[in-house]
């Protein structure tokens, strides 16, 4: 599949998909909303991947939704469809991804891009990147998940916050409050995460999407409820190859060579 305005490239079992319109900061139009989620869908469906990255080329990772883009076309529909036939389905596209998805966070994230951001699973942050959610300065409120999932990372007063003054957070700040899981120097981000990326790709891929299914299903459960999705979940990867492997690389005292099954 050739995308406009996104890249797109495999290597070594990582997927890494840049957001391309750097111009604008990546802002998102409609066509880069909707390669983001068709590249997502790819990296679901090719067993070869087992890893992905998403970044933004250029200062930004992405200032948003492109406002010129949505003023141009605020006659023909409303927020809402464009959210129901957009983002929702990029953030939904993310969310049910069962492999792991690393946010290299090379800049701002603004907005929409906020929420892109939180749905990825390990957020490395540019020691340059901060987080900015700008709605309200546009008389807007936090959409593509946002409310849904800042509030669980960084409690909901912190959100709050970050909603309704529409500060930048910087990228230490962000780490401080469990925004991010690590803050790196700007010039070794795309190394950084490539590494990771690509020791993630070797390790039990089943087990680490079956891990993002058990506890996205825990938010909406009690535990008992959530002590039994995790016997029925455990039935699946006890039945993989890899567990089969990782437990006879431990006994046999050697590493495990893991093929993500
Ligand atoms: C942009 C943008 C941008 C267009 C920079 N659009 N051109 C969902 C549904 C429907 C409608 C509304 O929204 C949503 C969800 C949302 O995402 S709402 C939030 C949308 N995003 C924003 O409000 C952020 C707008 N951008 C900014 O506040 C600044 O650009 C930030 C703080 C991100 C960066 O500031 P600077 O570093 O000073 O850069 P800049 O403002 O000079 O931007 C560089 C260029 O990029 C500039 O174009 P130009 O032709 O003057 O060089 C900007 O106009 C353009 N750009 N963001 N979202």
């Amino acid at each position: 599949m050739s995308y406009e305005t996104i890249l797109f490239e495999v290597q070594a079992g990582v997927a890494t998909i840049t957001l391309n319109r750097p111009q604008k900061l990546n802002a998102f139009n409609d066509q880069m909303i909707d390669e983001t989620t068709a590249a997502f869908k790819q990296a679901g469906r090719d067993k070869e991947i087992r890893c992905v990255v998403i970044t933004g080329n250029g200062r930004a990772f992405s200032s948003g939704q492109d406002l010129s883009a949505f003023t141009e076309r605020a006659h023909e529909t409303t927020i809402g469809e464009h959210l129901r036939h957009g983002y929702h389905k990029l953030i939904k596209q993310m969310m049910q991804l069962e492999k792991p998805i690393i946010g290299a966070i090379n800049g701002i994230a603004a907005g929409a891009a906020v929420g892109i951001a939180l749905a990825t699973d390990i957020r490395i942050a540019a020691d340059s990147a901060s987080f900015m959610l700008a709605f309200s300065k546009i008389g807007l409120i936090p959409d593509s998940g946002v409310n849904w999932l800042l509030p669980r990372l960084i409690g909901q007063a912190r959100a709050y916050e970050m909603a309704i003054t529409a500060d930048q957070i910087p990228a230490d700040q962000a780490l401080a409050w469990g925004l991010v899981n690590r803050v790196v120097p700007a010039g070794q981000l795309a190394e950084i995460a490539a590494a990771w990326a690509g020791s993630l790709a070797a390790g039990p891929t089943l087990a680490f999407g079956l891990t993002k299914r058990a506890m996205n299903q825990a938010w909406n459960t009690d535990l008992p409820g959530a002590l039994e999705y995790e016997a029925l979940v455990q039935e699946i990867a006890g039945r993989s190859h890899d567990n089969q492997e990782g437990v006879a690389a431990f006994l046999e005292k050697r590493a495990a060579q893991f093929k993500g099954e």
